[in-house]
């Protein structure tokens, strides 16, 4: 049984954050610790919500508590998601140097949750900062999106090959994997969903169906990284993990679209998640 310590938000009506990730982890057979970094009623994409954000202390004492019991060197993977304060990167980061402490083998995806102002998305001031200043260079993989990846590469991104550059300049800051978990405006075709993944051993490109929604669903990301994380766990190679995490997300998408929600379906996709049935491919770019 592989584990995995999951630092992001709880919502408790909806789905995003640790309620995105943790179901989905499981259902590919991952322990998931989630340890949640705000407590909201809901998604802050309703544009109002209720409860708080966790005092950063939360973070190293929780840790402390699990390693008192002697099972920290169990944790394969952190994951680090939306985050509630500033000052809890510096938390995660010292969660991070803990597990690795305890297991060297165990890997730090770090999802770079900075708020899109635009989609009404929120995250404290100072969040991105740290994440650009302080996490970044602990992250074993990064899974930015196209505004995401703008600004941990500090490129102006607006075509295909600036992302296949931005890319490029977070790997040499120390992530070795980067997975665009929506590659946008900067997609070779509009009318798609695309995402891309550079590894040491290159750089591969996945498309499948943009599907119109009215209000786009919140969680994705969160998803997406959940998925891929626990995929590689499993022992699947980065193209396996990336093609799975593709096409499970895709099922979701279509069975959320398909119920005309605007929370995800990941009860009713449950099967989906682990035996999709899309079947996109990635190809290789570089
Ligand atoms: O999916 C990102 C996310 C996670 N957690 C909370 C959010 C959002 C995006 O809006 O509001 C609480």
């Amino acid at each position: 049984m592989k584990h995995i310590l999951s630092i992001q938000s709880h919502v408790v009506y909806g789905y995003a954050g640790n309620k995105s990730a943790t179901f989905p982890m499981q259902l590919l057979g991952v322990d998931v610790w989630a340890l949640n970094t705000v407590q909201f009623s809901n998604h802050t994409q309703y544009g109002k919500w209720t409860g708080m954000v966790i005092p950063k202390e939360q973070i190293g004492e929780i840790l402390r508590g699990i390693d008192e019991i002697g099972e920290l060197s169990k944790c394969n993977a952190v994951v680090s998601g939306y985050i509630g304060s500033a000052e809890q990167v510096e938390e995660i980061v010292n969660a991070v140097h803990k597990v690795k402490q305890r297991n060297p083998n165990a890997l730090y995806l770090c999802d770079p949750v900075m708020g899109h102002p635009d989609k009404g998305c929120i995250v404290a001031d100072g969040v991105k900062e740290g994440l650009i200043n302080i996490a970044m260079a602990h992250a074993d993989i990064m899974t930015p999106n196209l505004v995401e990846l703008r600004e941990l590469s500090g490129l102006t991104v607006e075509n295909f090959e600036q992302a296949i550059e931005a890319v490029k300049v977070i790997r040499s800051k120390g992530p070795k994997k980067v997975l665009v978990k929506h590659l946008s405006k900067v997609g070779q075709d509009p009318s798609k969903f695309e995402m891309l993944l550079a590894t040491e051993e290159g750089i591969w490109h996945i498309s499948r169906p943009l599907h119109d929604f009215a209000k786009e669903p919140v969680g994705v990301g969160d998803l997406t990284a959940g998925l891929f994380i626990a995929n590689l766990l499993n022992g699947k190679s980065d193209l396996e993990a990336f093609e799975h995490t593709a096409n499970a997300v895709n099922d979701v998408m279509e069975t959320t679209h398909r119920a005309g929600s605007y929370e995800l379906q990941l009860i009713a996709a449950r099967d989906l998640i682990v035996t999709p049935k899309s079947q996109y491919r990635a190809n290789k770019i570089a």
